[in-house]
This record gives structure tokens, sequence and C-alpha cells, in this order.
């Protein structure tokens, strides 16, 4: 069997108040096309199928002509929600659907029963997990009591699952789990294009314990990833994020044989209109020849002058027309990037006061008036420091 794992498609999103729904019906139109040419069976989309709760009609319809022309060119898929999405709404249709090769599993009480879909050697088990957010699943009784992290309910989760798949390959079933989750060890690759689960702290599972089965389709982080050769992230279909310039976007193309995992591989989705993240002086942004090869990318533009220009964006536009996004970064508060511990070290009093006035000053010296008011106050400051 071939397996082609996606997620985070993110249909409805917007990018700097840009809609991306041309742009990511384009590359899920490509889905098609890569499931005749690389003769896939299955198709995963890993949750966060739509950007939000309650999508708009257009996105309904984007969503439509995918999982049509995916059955079509003749995969199944399998869905299941992210905390983007509505589980309920995206899982309506689901019992219907089924019957027609489209598996929507976004219902936490349906979480240890499998979606099984035969080859050649025999079944394999789906078993989807949709975003569990654990003060909405505790009631399952697949929960123990007092769940509360991601850690948690996907430990619950995952323990009959990993009991019916050990059962099972004795019969010569193989097993796939599908999960929205953070996944510990991922972080290098995550970006900011998704919000975090827990806002304030960490709360990840790790990657043991997604153990026992021949394939974890994980879905949330917006970047590929590999926790391990049978555990990882395809990432989104789209760049949603200028922290994501320059990463790949695509899906992974996972076999299974007889005895389980037999290998995986990339494919590349085409990116409508890549990134380009560029700093340099306002000048140099608008007249550096080597900038005319962005002239139809996405840029974001930050320019180092000391002072601040007004309207830069109108005046960029007219070189990258798709310049979604200008920053303001005197290159003096490259400074700022260190720490203060570092800044101050083995500076006088003198020095540490003068050098805080050019930060704040965007690069401004104080003058001979300031530097004597200065020491002076230092001197005193001193003085008194002493007779206490
Ligand atoms: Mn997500």
């Amino acid at each position: 069997m071939r397996i082609l794992h996606t997620s985070d498609w993110h249909i409805g999103r917007t990018f700097h108040g840009y809609s991306t729904l041309p742009a990511i019906a384009e590359v899920l139109g490509e889905l098609a096309p890569i499931i005749g040419e690389h003769g896939i069976d299955v198709v995963i989309a890993a949750g966060d199928v739509f950007d939000t709760a309650n999508p708009s009609g257009e996105a309904y319809r984007v969503l439509q002509a995918t999982l049509e022309a995916i059955l079509a060119a003749g995969a199944k898929v399998i869905v299941t929600s992210g905390n983007h999405d509505s589980p309920r709404r995206l899982g309506f249709a689901g019992p219907f659907t089924a019957l027609a090769g489209l598996h929507l599993v976004t219902d936490p009480a349906t979480v240890g029963r499998a979606v099984t879909i035969d080859d050649e050697h025999g079944p394999v088990d789906f078993y989807a997990l949709p975003y569990l957010e654990p003060a909405l699943v505790r009631a399952e009784p697949w929960t123990r009591p007092g769940v509360r992290s991601q850690h948690d309910v996907v430990r619950d989760a995952m323990e009959p699952i990993r009991d019916t798949a050990a059962a099972r390959r004795d019969a010569g079933a193989r097993s796939v789990v599908i999960a929205h989750t953070f996944v510990a060890g991922a972080e290098s690759e995550s970006s900011d294009s998704e919000r975090p689960i827990v806002a304030g702290g960490v709360d990840s599972v790790p990657v043991g314990v997604l153990d026992g089965v021949d394939y974890v389709a994980l879905g949330h982080i917006h970047g590929r990833a590999t926790l391990a050769e049978g555990v990882r992230y395809s990432g989104a279909p789209l760049h949603y994020s200028f922290k994501e310039a320059g990463k790949p976007r695509g899906g992974w193309v996972v076999d299974l044989d007889a005895h389980g995992l037999a290998g995986v591989a990339w494919v590349d989705l085409p990116v409508p209109r890549p990134l380009a993240v560029l700093t340099d002086t306002f000048e140099g942004l608008l007249t550096d020849p080597a900038y005319q090869t962005h002239h139809d990318h996405w840029v974001s533009a930050t320019y180092t002058d000391r002072s601040r220009r007004i309207d830069p964006m109108n005046q960029l536009r007219t070189r990258f027309p798709w310049c979604a996004e200008v920053r303001h970064q005197p290159s003096e508060s490259a400074e700022q990037s260190r720490s203060v511990a570092q800044r101050v070290r083995g500076l006088t009093d003198e020095q540490i006061v003068a050098n805080f006035l050019v930060e704040v000053r965007n690069g401004e010296n104080p003058g001979a008036d300031e530097t004597m008011i200065m020491a002076e106050v230092i001197a005193e400051h001193r003085a008194r420091g002493q007779r206490s």
C-alpha cells in the first residue's frame, strides 16, 4: 500500500491580509496528478483542514473540489480534525462519505476504532486521533481520570490502539496512526504560524508514546519534521508565514509491505508564490539589482536606516508588488540582540549610561553637555554610596 501523508491545509487562511484560497486551490489541485503518477492508494489529511471552525462557502468549495479530484483519481481519503477545525461540522457527513471512500474521523468518542483498508497483503488499520482537548475528552471512556495535558490524552488514546495493533499484527494487519498534536522534538521545525495548544507553556507528547504501530502521520507543525523513521510531520502544503521561507512544501509518500513500513520518500508540491525575506537600507531595497528576482514573490522587507520612513509600503510596492510586510530595524539595534549582561561587561558606569542613550535614541551619541551632566550625577551617586 502506498500512502500520501499531508496535513494542515488551513483552507481559508489569510496571509498578511491577502486571501490564500486561489493558492491553496492550485496546490491541492496537484494532489490528483501525484496520485496518478505515484500510484497512491490512500491520502491522509492529518488535521487543520480548514483554518476556522466556521469556514466560508468558498472554502468549502475548495475542499469539495480537492476531495472530488482525489477520489476520482482512485485514492481513498482519511481526514481528521485539528485544533482549528470544528469536529462536528467537518465530520457531520462522515457516516455517508465513508461509503465513497472518504473517511472523516473527527469524533473523540470513536478514538481506538480503525478505518480498515485492504491491500494485497491483508488489512491496514488506520487509527485517527483528532485534536484532543483534554477538558473536552475527559468524559470519554478511553481516558483515565484526571487527564490534563496532550501527553495524558494521547497516551491514553494510544494504549488500546497499541494492544489492538499488536494482536492484529499476528493476523497480518499493519497499522497507521494519524494524530493532530505537538510531539516533543519537532520544535526546530516549527513556525509561528501555528498557535500553541496551551498558551504560556509547552504541552508536548514524548515520541515514545506513539510506539507500537507501523507509521504515525502527524499534523499541527507547519514545517516537515522526522522524529523517527516512521513518525513524521508533513507540514502545511502552502507557506503561511515568512518564518517558513525556503522550507519545502509537500507530503510523505509512505510504503507499507506485508511486514510493515517499507520506505518513506518526499514529494514536492508547487509553491505558487515563494517568500523572500530582505534586509537592507531603504535605498538598497529599492535599487539593488540582486533583488529584481523577487519582483513576483511575497516580500518581507526590513530596512535598516536610522530614521523611520513615511509610508514605506507604498514605495516598496513600486518595486515589489507583493510586498506584504515592512519592518524598521535600525542597524544599531543589532546590538539589542545581545543580552544586557553581555553588553555591559567590562564597561564603566559612564559608558553604560552613554550606550543606553545611543540605544534609545537610534544611534545618537550623548553631546558634551550631556556627558558632563552624567559624569556629575554618577560621581555624586558614588560619593553618596561610599558614605552610607
Ligand atoms: Mn493545528
